[in-house]
């Protein structure tokens, strides 16, 4: 990973999802098709962003990594249900084929759904906090970031929208929701879990709402731009799908523009916070500088 990623924390998620990561093995198929889907890479951004954030307000790592590695179960189920046939139809994600091109497309669905209650069942089974509404209110986050006024809200108008026309708030719309929320839903529950006060907060959710609408830019200029062999999915298909994209919309230049000034927003809202923000800050330089 890159220097201004940090890669001890990142090493702690890796570690603490294989401790938490069910025992059961019956049936055997569904245990190996999220295990293939989990354990197959990826950076763990939102799972890094829950410590990291948990840990400008003075709270350790190891205290919300219930929390983390439950982001990254539901992450990983969004990409799951993402590549279906029925969605984007791909058959490479983060190097390995995906999970219903290895496991078929009944137990694709299945394996996304069972990660995404097993993240609830494991944020209510061993995340800790010193006031337990903390807990309730970590859970209504994800929930929400998640759902409807979420994550499927924005897959929903993403789907509606593919070969058409769409103005910029449409766009946008898409993006803050579809990519966002989770994001911002990370790094407001690790700041809730540390017990950040309500305008710690508020700073907070400036930065990461910038910070996920900057992800999803860069995300749709790596598509264009990216090497299939670096991002372990195949680059260019957004084109091929017709799905509308910053490049497609504002061309690559004016795309990549819009990064660094949505990076710097969020930067800057750091500023507001009288505490050590750096590594916030490097992961808001790590968007913008990635490859993958
Ligand atoms: C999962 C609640 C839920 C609903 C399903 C399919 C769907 C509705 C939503 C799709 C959301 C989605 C996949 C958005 C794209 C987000 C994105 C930029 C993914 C890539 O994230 P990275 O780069 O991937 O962090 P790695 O592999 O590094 O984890």
């Amino acid at each position: 990973m890159p220097s201004k990623f940090p890669e001890d924390t990142r090493l702690l998620i890796e570690e603490a999802l294989r401790r938490y990561f069910p025992q059961t093995t019956c049936p055997e198929t569904i245990y190996e098709a999220m295990k293939h889907s989990l354990f197959s890479g990826g950076k763990r951004f939102r799972a890094v962003l829950v410590v990291e954030s948990a840990k400008v307000f003075g709270g350790r790592a190891e205290d919300v990594l219930p929390t983390a590695c439950a982001v990254e179960y539901i992450h990983t189920y969004s990409l799951i249900h993402d590549d279906l046939p029925a969605i984007d139809n791909d058959d490479l994600r983060r190097g390995v084929p995906t999970c219903h091109v290895a496991f078929g497309e009944d137990i694709a669905i299945l394996a996304g759904d069972a990660l995404y209650s097993e993240a609830f069942r494991l944020i209510s089974t061993l995340q800790k906090a010193n006031d337990p509404q903390s807990i309730i209110q970590v859970i209504r986050e994800l929930a929400t970031a998640s759902g409807v006024s979420g994550m499927v809200g924005g897959q929903v108008v993403d789907i509606q929208s593919e070969g058409k026309t769409v103005d910029e708030e449409t766009l946008r719309f898409i993006h803050e929701k579809k990519t966002g929320e989770l994001i911002k839903a990370s790094v407001r529950s690790g700041a809730i879990l540390a017990c950040a006060s309500n305008k710690e907060l508020e700073v907070l959710t400036d930065y990461a709402t910038n910070l996920g609408l900057a992800f999803q830019i860069t995300d749709d200029i790596l598509d264009v731009v990216g090497d299939t062999a670096i991002l372990g999915k195949t680059a260019g298909s957004d084109e091929r799908r017709g799905k509308v994209t910053y490049p497609a919309v504002f061309g690559l230049k004016k795309s990549e523009e819009m990064a660094k000034i949505t990076v710097d927003r969020a930067k800057d809202a750091l500023k507001r916070l009288n505490r050590n923000t750096d590594t916030l800050a490097d992961l808001a330089d790590f968007v913008y500088e990635r490859r993958f």
